[in-house]
């Protein structure tokens, strides 16, 4: 791993709890297939998307320390010298409806962000149960939106600074909606992506609130940069594109990734900076079943190093079948 690195995220074999037994450096371990209300420590995030393949994983995200602990309200969190992770939890079964469970999570992230030396977020990902239950706009994923712009308090046309997000669909059967995010003391730069339309500027047909997030998000510190990829899908322009064609989705979704990442290395207006072959990919899946060619693609069209999962989720609009999101070390 590389030290200079202020976030070294990857995928380790082994329980939570070893690596929760690593303390000077963890600040995050999630785990999969397990509902978020079943957090034992504020680093540990229960995530409940299940992983497809094997061998089973944890995401474990290390930074300097020493690392702080502690919760707010209903969010947990750890915090190093330069970083900030949280997470969120809420028992839908107790916060009503998804708009309004979506509103108080955001309510609590930013109240919490305020008075936190780490106060701008780069990333946040968002597991949303049954996301596509629900037609027009009563589908809970439109809902999840309504919810996170009452709550935000930007507007996306005054360009402020925004994360980058994923938003990916759990078992409608799961109990929590769960917001989980990395956070810094200075805002990281912003990319949208040239083959696509910005999110906030959707047009109405997806929903009565456009998603407010950018397309990734660049992490400078240390001398060191590294790209938060949003979850990134077959959409270009603001179109579902390839619809009930898994492997041609995929590979259009790492088309756009590339774009992004050839955009944000344009913005930076630094051509020694080249991408690393280093990070780490997680691939959402709508139907397991599509494992096996997915994995194909990735394997014909994603650089071979870095390290990848498959992970059970639904996507955000009902006709993408699969999306990926990441971490990519940028060094000059
Ligand atoms: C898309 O390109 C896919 O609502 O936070 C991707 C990443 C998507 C984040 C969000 C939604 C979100 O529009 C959907």
């Amino acid at each position: 791993m590389n030290h200079r690195l202020s976030l070294r995220a990857s995928y380790q074999k082994g329980s939570a709890e070893h690596w929760l037994e690593q303390t000077d450096e963890v600040l995050a371990v999630f785990e999969f297939g397990r509902s978020p209300l079943e957090s034992i420590d504020s680093r540990h995030v229960p995530v409940a998307l299940r992983q497809l393949g094997e061998p089973a994983m944890k995401e474990v995200w290390c930074c300097d320390g020493p690392i702080k602990t502690g919760s707010w309200d209903k969010l947990k969190f750890s915090q190093g010298e330069q970083l900030t992770m949280g997470h969120i939890a809420l028992d839908l079964r107790e916060t009503g409806d998804m708009r309004e469970s979506s509103r108080l999570a955001y309510d609590i992230l930013q109240t919490y962000l305020q008075q936190s030396p780490h106060q701008w977020p780069l990333k946040i990902w968002n597991y949303i149960p049954g996301i596509n239950r629900g037609s027009g706009d009563d589908e809970l994923y439109r809902q999840f939106c309504l919810g996170r712009a009452d709550a935000v308090l930007i507007d996306p046309g005054d360009r402020p600074p925004l994360p980058a997000a994923t938003a990916i669909g759990s078992s409608a059967e799961e109990p929590a909606l769960q917001v989980y995010f990395l956070a810094a003391a200075l805002p990281g730069l912003d990319v949208e992506n040239p083959r696509q339309v910005s999110a906030w500027r959707y047009p109405r047909q997806y929903g009565p609130k456009s998603p407010l997030f950018s397309r990734g998000t660049i992490l400078r510190l240390n001398g060191s940069q590294q790209f938060l990829i949003s979850g990134t899908a077959s959409v270009v322009g603001h179109q579902t594109h390839h619809e009930n064609q898994v492997a041609n989705q995929l590979s259009e979704s790492l088309r756009n990734v590339h774009s992004l990442l050839q955009e944000g290395h344009r913005l930076m207006g630094d051509s020694s900076v080249h991408l690393e072959d280093q990070g780490i990919f997680k691939v959402y899946i709508r139907n397991p079943g599509d494992l096996d060619l997915i994995r194909q693609t990735m394997d014909a069209e994603a650089p071979a190093e870095i390290p990848r999962i498959y992970l059970q989720g639904d996507i955000c609009r009902e006709n993408l079948l699969t999306e990926i999101d990441g971490l990519i070390n940028l060094t000059r």
